[in-house]
């Protein structure tokens, strides 16, 4: 996490200048479009400082994962914000950028944090090549500015602003997102999330407040823009549009009270995994859940299109893994079509294959994992613009994990504000897992092939792309 950066990459563009007086004068009324939110975007995919607010009512900050919170400007009382639905350049981890949309420089969206009972007005612009328009998931709004595009709106059209204006009732966390030509935008990353802190700033008070979005895309390597008409079989699991290895580490200090909220815009469902700890199930879209209600976890389900809020004590130092449990959800693209070869006996084929695939090589006789060291020990050379399957390293060695997967670093003696990365865990003497000396014969393993005589195999390329 680079925090130094903010403010600095956080570009200021001046509507006016770049869109042209009056190309909205059809859907803003002139003394709305006279005085227009300046728009803030920014290029970065790094996690950026909480945004403590200097105007309007006091709230504490979430620290949006890989993201940013949208400045507001304050005009009479209501607080203005300009969204801008564009094209964008994601980078999903170093050494993978994608050709997204999104709002404001970035997929996801920048968070839009407001207090209980605000007035809040959202202008929207549209710089895509077609309609759009925003609804705002979970929110008690009047019923014209729920954002259904052709129910309660007409589409905002290309090069079009419209106006959203509602009170921010309900404390909780929400999400925004099209409901306008929804599989193609929400495939192509359009989403973001939405906080409504508590007017009263005591009500549960955390120490840290994270928040993030799961997504997914289905990008072929070597690619760069999503495949919009993929139903299930996605290739990339995203948090807020970042696979692992890019994926911010969460840093906390020991004893803190943390609270990690998320919403799940992807076609299925994702148990959320934290390691070392038990937590509660604090909130949900609907809002939050009494304390007589909740109930210990270390894995909660998230249904597509719900949102969960997660709290627990910090008191257990260490590199926690906090990551989905569906196995496919923590890999990247690469690779994920090689047939299994557990127990395949390949020494004797290798020889046969090469003639007919000058680079063969046998893999996955004895597991997968085999994969991430030939990578980080030979450089193998990747298809341009993809990822590893199984990637990362550690203080002591190959992570073997991709996808929806990052850590809580849980550390002692860290400032309040203090989010940077503290690098590995300095582990306490004789508390790592070691290898024992021992005099056990070797292992007779079973032979593994299911067929006796002879057996079918089809040749492919185990780290080449796929072709059928
Ligand atoms: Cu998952």
């Amino acid at each position: 996490m680079d925090f130094s950066k903010f403010g600095k990459d956080i570009t200021r563009r001046n509507f006016i200048k770049l869109a042209g007086a009056g190309i909205a004068a059809s859907t803003v009324s002139k003394v709305a479009m006279a005085a227009l939110p300046e728009i803030v975007s920014t290029e970065q995919a790094t996690t950026q400082a909480p945004l403590h607010p200097n105007t309007g009512r006091p709230y504490n900050p979430v620290v949006t994962l890989n993201g940013w919170s949208l400045p507001w400007r304050m005009n009479n009382g209501v607080k203005e914000f300009h969204l801008v639905a564009e094209p964008v350049l994601r980078e999903i981890a170093p050494g993978m950028k994608a050709h997204l949309w999104g709002y404001n420089g970035q997929s996801p969206g920048p968070t839009i944090e407001v207090v209980e009972g605000d007035r809040v007005r959202i202008f929207v612009t549209n710089r895509l090549p077609e309609q759009t328009s925003i609804h705002w998931h979970g929110q008690p709004v009047p019923n014209g500015m729920d954002g259904v595009s052709g129910l309660t709106q007409p589409a905002i059209q290309p090069g079009k602003t419209f106006m959203y204006e509602f009170v921010a009732k309900r404390a909780g966390t929400f999400m925004y997102h099209p409901h306008a030509d929804e599989m193609t935008q929400m495939a192509m990353g359009m989403m973001g999330t939405w906080i409504t802190h508590p007017k009263n700033t005591k009500f549960m008070p955390v120490d840290r407040d994270f928040v993030f979005l799961l997504n997914s895309y289905d990008i072929d390597p070597g690619s760069y823009t999503p495949k919009i008409n993929t139903m299930l079989d996605f290739n990339l699991w995203t948090f807020n549009s970042r696979a692992f290895p890019g994926i911010d580490p969460m840093v906390v200090r020991k004893n803190d009270r943390v609270r990690i909220r998320f919403g799940n815009l992807t076609m299925t469902n994702h148990p959320i995994h934290l390691h070392g700890h038990e937590f509660q199930v604090t909130g949900t879209d609907g809002g939050w859940v009494p304390p007589t209600a909740r109930w210990p976890e270390v894995t909660t389900d998230v249904a597509v299109g719900q949102m969960r809020a997660i709290e627990f004590i910090a008191d257990n130092p260490g590199d926690w893994a906090f990551h989905c449990h569906k196995s496919h959800h923590t890999m990247n693209p690469m690779g994920h079509q090689v047939p299994t070869l557990l127990g395949v006996k390949q020494s004797d084929l290798v020889g046969k294959i090469s003639n007919l695939v000058p680079d063969y090589m046998a893999m996955g006789e004895t597991g997968m994992a085999e994969m991430t060291e030939m990578k980080a020990m030979m450089d193998m050379p990747l298809p341009e613009n993809t990822l590893p399957m199984m990637s990362g390293t550690g203080q002591y060695g190959a992570i073997d994990m991709g996808g929806m997967f990052t850590t809580v670093k849980v550390r002692e003696g860290l400032a309040r504000n203090d989010y940077k990365d503290p690098g590995p865990y300095n582990h306490p003497q004789g508390t790592v897992a070691r290898e024992v000396v021992n005099d056990l014969p070797p292992v007779e393993r079973p032979a593994m092939n299911d067929s006796e005589g002879g057996m079918e195999m089809s040749v492919r390329k185990p780290m080449g792309h796929m072709e059928h």
